[in-house]
């Protein structure tokens, strides 16, 4: 059996059930150990100078290769190119694009770098599997080393509608580069309709419309692949188990005891200007403004962890936040009641899935999402004969599956708070009804199906030849 072979950015530490093992990293370690193989990737240190060298550590059938990066090399591929311009671009925030050629320079150079570690580690018959926006250029840079294998891309984040991705000077280096991997993955169909579309209008390319559940075959820039989309899943059941043995721990029983039978709003998410927390904040306000009844009757607790903490976007999106939950809560505060816990710290997964589980609502409202898997994580976790509301966002990826949340458009201030008001008063047989709908979406497609599917097409996706013209059916006719 051929070996697999994931590169991403970051190789997450696998302490399993720790504060950093999301759905991805999970998912992406359980296709390891059944399959065997290798993961390679940036080790998270930064070195002030010189030649990092690659660390191999053996854990059962999995291979860790990780790698530091120097200081010029972090700034310019990874706070630079992937953070400054891909990450704000790809979630529709053009007003927070910045863009210097040298740090596209540099992202390119590092991709290059880091295939160039990869050459050695690998086999003839290695699948290779490359995840995210910090790594479009990687396939290429293989290829340019002579790599013939089999190389997969999935991108985890939204591919933006073309007027967007064009506010990205080298828009068009980034999508041939794209073009060299043999399949690439998408979290959506909007997403796969957004790359195809810029293939056709902005390429001169074509993307086949897809039939019988097989992925797009495209054609561009002298070479043919495929595209799907492949939505990213979690393991329900295991998160549901967690929630329910986390129900009697310290953190909850402390968390039930502060509420007073008070009802409770969740939220969850690294502090990223992306998921939409300064509206959800404005949105609350709007309810206790509205309600006057819901006053010292419902708490808000918002768990941000601190991201890319070094950057101004992101100590910008802080200062705003603390900002407003001071304003509000100054406004609407009691001597016994805070209406939001706004907390700037990682808590264990148990802790938060069993935080989900005694919750009224799921508060998801990301400005723009890949897919979220907190929202997923949210459903899961609930308690199937008390369940909480889900109160989800249009614009994250899990609202394409999630049919039964109550969804929302994360800039309509008053949409949102009578979300809420819908979401609190919602009677228990429409609950469970939503519930059942939902948790059987999140089982059919869980996160094994996810890695399966998307190695399933890439298996079968093959060398690829050139092509001299154009074939098939634009999407555009
Ligand atoms: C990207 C895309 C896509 C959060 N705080 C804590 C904690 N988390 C966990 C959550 C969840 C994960 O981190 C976050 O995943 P999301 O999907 O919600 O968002 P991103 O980090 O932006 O992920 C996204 C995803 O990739 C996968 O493809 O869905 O659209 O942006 O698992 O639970 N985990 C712990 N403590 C925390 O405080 N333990």
């Amino acid at each position: 059996m051929s070996r697999l072979i994931i590169v991403s950015n970051r190789v997450a530490p696998i302490s399993e059930g720790g504060p950093a093992a999301g759905g991805l990293a999970v998912g992406v370690y359980d296709a390891l150990k059944e399959t065997g193989g290798m993961w390679f990737g940036w080790s998270g240190d930064v070195l002030p100078s010189g030649q990092p060298r690659i660390s191999v550590e053996e854990r059962g059938p999995v291979t860790f290769a990780t790698i530091g990066l120097v200081r010029r090399d972090y700034d310019q591929y990874y706070r630079g190119f992937s953070n400054a311009t891909l990450w704000p671009a790809f979630h529709y925030r053009a007003d927070l694009v910045q863009y210097d050629r040298h740090d596209f320079e540099g992202y390119c150079r590092v991709n290059t770098w880091l295939a160039q570690q990869l050459v050695p580690l690998l086999r003839p018959d290695d699948v290779i599997w490359v995840h995210d926006y910090h790594l479009i250029p990687f396939a290429k840079a293989l290829r340019a080393a002579g790599v013939k294998n089999r190389i997969g891309f999935f991108l985890h984040i939204p591919f933006p509608a073309s007027q967007v991705l064009l506010a990205v000077p080298p828009h068009r280096e980034l999508v041939e580069s794209l073009c060299s991997f043999d399949l690439l993955g998408f979290q959506t169909e909007p997403d796969l309709r957004s790359f195809c579309d810029y293939i056709v209008h902005e390429a001169n390319g074509t993307a086949d419309a897809p039939a019988n559940g097989r992925p797009t075959t495209v054609q561009a820039f002298g070479r043919t692949l495929h595209a799907a989309a492949y939505p990213i899943g979690v393991y329900p059941d295991e998160i549901a188990e967690l929630a329910r043995a986390g129900e009697s721990g310290k953190p909850v029983r402390t968390m039930r005891a502060t509420l007073h039978a008070r009802k409770l709003i969740m939220s969850v998410d690294r502090l990223d200007y992306s998921k939409g927390l300064v509206e959800r904040f404005r949105a609350f306000e709007r309810l206790l403004e509205q309600s006057p009844a819901q006053r010292n009757k419902v708490s808000f607790v918002q768990i941000a962890p601190p991201t890319r903490a070094d950057m101004h976007a992101y100590q910008d999106i802080r200062v705003q936040l603390e900002g407003e939950s001071g304003r509000i809560n100054g406004r609407f505060a009691e001597l016994d009641w805070t209406p939001i816990r706004y907390i700037h710290r990682q808590y264990e997964r148990q802790v938060l899935a069993a935080l989900f589980r005694a919750s009224h609502v799921g508060y998801v409202t990301p400005l723009r999402d890949g897919m979220n898997l907190v929202a997923k994580e949210y459903v899961s976790a609930q308690d199937p004969d008390d369940p909480g509301v889900l109160v989800l966002s249009r614009f994250a990826g899990a609202a394409q599956e999630l049919n039964g949340a109550l969804i929302v458009n994360p800039v309509d201030i008053d949409g949102m708070a009578e979300a809420l008001a819908t979401a609190l008063a919602m009677p228990l047989a429409e609950r469970q009804s939503r519930y059942r709908e939902m948790m059987a979406q999140l089982r059919e497609n869980n996160v094994s199906v996810w890695r399966d599917n998307f190695m399933r097409d890439l298996q079968a996706a093959g060398s690829v030849e050139p092509v001299r013209k154009h074939a098939g059916v634009s999407l555009a006719d």
